[in-house]
């Protein structure tokens, strides 16, 4: 009689995946299966934490704020520092650069003998935290210039453009805790089993749908968007498109794990408040652009692709748009026809306190 685990298919945890794909990388020593562990150990670390968040005292603000004005709450530092914790430990990283962290940092452990260069947003979307709605982590790992060429510079290690990832994924802290990368082979998702402590092979070389039947943006901000934006959002509102359906959670990580398994398309245009977009380049677009285009989808800032811009500090902003290969394109057909003529503000000012008055007759 076969026993239910000898039945059970061999669970793949994701040290046995990251393995086996670096096996396919010829010049491949180990050492950056070990770097990856690092990651898998912090993310679960943080989603215990984030679990706990009503019962520990991590909810709410940490009382400062970080390089970006962005008011930090507790469980951003304690991500953070369980990042910095497992990573330092590695030996083989030179530099981390964080959204908590106002410069890259020289990892004292490893020093210019690191090879890697690791960049995160610890917790994106913490702001939702204490409404339980999904935060993520996200990741790029580079190599390192240990040729001295730059002279052992953290900032220049870090001022990649998204093309020079080795690795990139993300960590959705939601209904249960899902961990995707990729090397460059595809995009594969992981299911953190809470009761072994181990992150399991649930879906293997993930294929974002071309279309799909969601639109996912801040449409507060609708009107500063630049008209090719709002051009491209009024089709999506009629029955020739469907209409499509809103889906906007507020959580990059979130939104955009919904758009890479069910399609669709996630904007974050220039606004009256982010004129150069609101999402950083390093550690929020380039990772989410190389997943896309490794699952078949496609991201650009609505001009150029994400992966070729090239930083020019560790904290930039851009604009982003992500989403299935023909669902992008449809975008970008507006985007040429309308540029990125912005709507002038006073037109737009006029006409809807115009509105108002009529409506409020
Ligand atoms: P808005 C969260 O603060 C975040 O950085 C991303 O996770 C998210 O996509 C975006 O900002 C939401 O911004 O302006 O719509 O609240």
């Amino acid at each position: 009689m076969t026993t239910e685990l000898e039945s059970s298919p061999h669970p793949i945890t994701i040290q046995e995946h990251i393995l086996n794909q670096q096996r396919t990388h010829a010049t491949a020593t180990g050492g950056f299966s070990w770097l990856l562990s690092g990651i898998t150990q912090a993310a679960k670390i943080i989603s215990a934490s984030v679990r706990r968040a009503g019962i520990l005292d991590v909810l709410g603000d940490a009382g400062d704020s970080n390089v970006s004005g962005e008011q930090q709450q507790k469980l951003d530092i304690l991500a953070n520092k369980s990042l910095e914790m497992c990573l330092g430990f590695r030996g083989n990283i030179g530099v981390i650069a964080s959204e908590e962290l106002n410069e890259p940092k020289v990892v004292p452990k490893s020093g210019a003998s690191g090879k890697y260069v690791v960049i995160f947003d610890p917790l994106d979307g913490s702001s939702n935290i204490d409404v339980n709605v999904s935060v993520g982590t996200i990741f790029a790992i580079y190599e390192r210039d240990t040729t001295g060429f730059n002279g052992f510079d953290a900032v220049a290690d870090v001022l990649q453009p998204g093309i020079k990832q080795l690795a990139a994924g993300y960590i959705v802290y939601g209904s249960s805790t899902v961990m995707t990368y990729t090397t460059g082979n595809g995009v594969h998702m992981f299911t953190l089993d809470p009761s072994v402590g181990s992150f399991v092979l649930a879906f293997e070389n993930i294929k974002m749908p071309e279309t799909g039947k969601y639109y996912s943006v801040n449409e507060a901000n609708y009107n500063s968007f630049p008209k090719g934006y709002q051009e491209y959002l009024k089709w999506c509102k009629t029955e020739e498109a469907g209409p499509y359906s809103a889906r906007y959670i507020g959580s990059l990580v979130a939104d955009f794990h919904r758009t890479l398994l069910r399609g669709g398309i996630f904007l974050y245009p220039p606004t009256a408040k982010a004129p150069g977009g609101k999402l950083r380049l390093t550690y929020e677009a380039n990772p989410i652009a190389w997943l896309a285009e490794q699952a078949g989808g496609e991201a650009n800032d609505g001009k150029m692709r994400i992966l070729e811009k090239v930083p020019q500090s560790v904290h930039d902003r851009t604009p982003l748009v992500v989403g299935g290969k023909k669902d992008v394109a449809r975008l970008m057909k507006y985007m040429e026809m309308y540029g990125d003529e912005d709507v002038p503000q006073a037109s737009t000012k006029a006409a809807t306190k115009a509105t108002a008055k009529a409506v409020a007759k």
